[in-house]
């Protein structure tokens, strides 16, 4: 469902008076305030179809009600958050979880909620009813090349049903590694990975991009084949000009310099792509920005930095998305609030004085240089997102819109009260 026009405007128009005294101070205090709503308009971060759903842990799953049951229904989850926020433009599909039983009416759909398709996403982390082999020991490293034909064979799949929707990336998260000493010869396991990623490389089509993403531990936990953005980037580089490494938030293990890594990558030309969420302890799976935004501000303002030194479009040449999916919150609240905060850290990693940075930097100015940080951070932008979203035909509040046009209410009366989104 899309919230009604007249709602919406309403809804504007009633904060309007307040907004637009809050916009003049912003614009009076920062010269370029015009320019950060600007980038904000162009920013679009795509949905994952599995966040639309309550997710869980392996302890449960409460299941939230008004769920979407098919594709049709996730894209109009995600029309509807782009209505409100105008950001969410896009959608990445979880194969075989999202497999489009008709294409073309699939598109047509998309294009008419004006949503494109982002990263698709293999799995070879689940056996699926029916297959013949399992991935129990792995998929690309799997000690029998049968298994790893499989695996292959199916990342090859996910690149068809990919092209069939427009999509022009595919990010391969493997589970893959052992969970104690011993079990695995750690070179083996990468070679024959590397082999599997090298057959599945060669199947994308010319302008495909291909993301390796990494992941410290879980589901292994003495060893994982693709562990850090070390191993990530080995990888990348050994496959070629298409392949980058993609970053996860809650990839890393606890106090890692995520911030280093992305300046690096950037530097290296191999950063991909990035996986928005939040975590205290692990892969969390919170909310972006809810336990450490400070984290994300450092994160944004080397994205800012590392991509202005490149010459990069913010907008268009990283993959931008969010991997989140928890247990106790409405779905579609949690992601307007992530979007709302990725927004938020982007817009003050746009108010950096990069030169000012620079200068304190070459001076040895510590001190100047945690001014400079701060004193961005500490801006409140939430009123160049809110106009940057107003601009572009969205809501001032989306999160407020959601909640006045009483939308769970209406999903759990059209799609029932015990729904089931994912494929976990
Ligand atoms: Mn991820």
């Amino acid at each position: 469902m899309l919230v009604n026009a007249s709602l919406l405007q309403q809804h504007n128009e009633s904060l309007l008076a307040t907004h637009q005294l809050k916009l003049a101070a912003n614009k009076a205090e920062l010269e370029n305030a015009e320019k950060v709503i600007g980038l904000l308009s162009d920013f679009q971060v795509a949905i994952p179809s599995w966040a639309l759903g309550t997710g869980g842990t392996r302890f449960g799953r409460f299941s939230g009600g008004g769920e979407p049951r098919d594709l049709e229904e996730k894209m109009a989850d995600v029309a509807l958050l782009h209505q409100l926020n105008r950001s969410s433009g896009a959608i990445s599909l979880h194969i075989p979880w999202d497999i489009p039983g008709n294409p073309e009416k699939v598109r047509t759909l998309a294009e008419q909620y004006g949503l494109r398709f982002d990263a698709v996403n293999s799995n070879t982390f689940q056996d699926q009813p029916g297959q013949k082999l399992s991935y129990k020991f792995g998929s690309l490293q799997h000690v029998d090349k049968a298994v790893r034909q499989q695996a292959i064979e199916h990342n090859i799949e996910v690149i068809k049903h990919g092209v069939e929707l427009g999509s022009e990336s595919l990010t391969v998260w493997l589970s893959d590694g052992s969970c104690f000493p011993g079990q695995l010869n750690f070179r083996k396991a990468f070679q024959r990975t590397l082999e599997g990623l090298q057959e599945i490389y060669a199947a994308l089509p010319a302008d495909w991009k291909m993301f390796v993403e990494y992941k410290a531990f879980e589901p292994n936990f003495y060893s994982m084949t693709v562990g850090d953005w070390g191993q990530s980037l080995l990888y990348a580089q050994k496959l070629g000009p298409k392949a980058f490494t993609l970053v996860d938030l809650g990839h890393h293990l606890p106090n890692a310099n995520i911030e280093q890594i992305v300046s690096l990558l950037l530097m290296e030309g191999k950063l991909g792509g990035f996986h928005f969420n939040d975590s205290k302890y692990g892969d969390d799976d919170l909310t972006v920005g809810s336990i450490n935004p400070y984290q994300l501000f450092l994160i944004f303002n080397e994205l800012v930095e590392g991509m202005n030194a490149r010459g990069m479009n913010h907008a268009r040449d990283l993959g931008w998305m969010i991997d989140a999916s928890h247990n106790v919150k409405d779905p579609l609240e949690d992601l307007l609030q992530s979007v709302e905060a990725i927004k938020i850290a982007y817009a003050q990693a746009l108010l950096v004085d990069a030169d000012a940075l620079n200068a304190a930097q070459e001076m040895n100015d510590v001190v100047q240089c945690q001014e400079i940080l701060q004193n961005a951070y500490r801006t409140d932008v939430r009123t160049l997102v809110a106009e940057a979203s107003l601009r572009s035909g969205g809501a001032l509040q989306p999160l407020q819109v959601y909640r006045e046009a009483k939308v769970r209410k209406h999903l759990i009366r059209e799609r029932g009260e015990k729904t089931v989104a994912t494929g976990l």
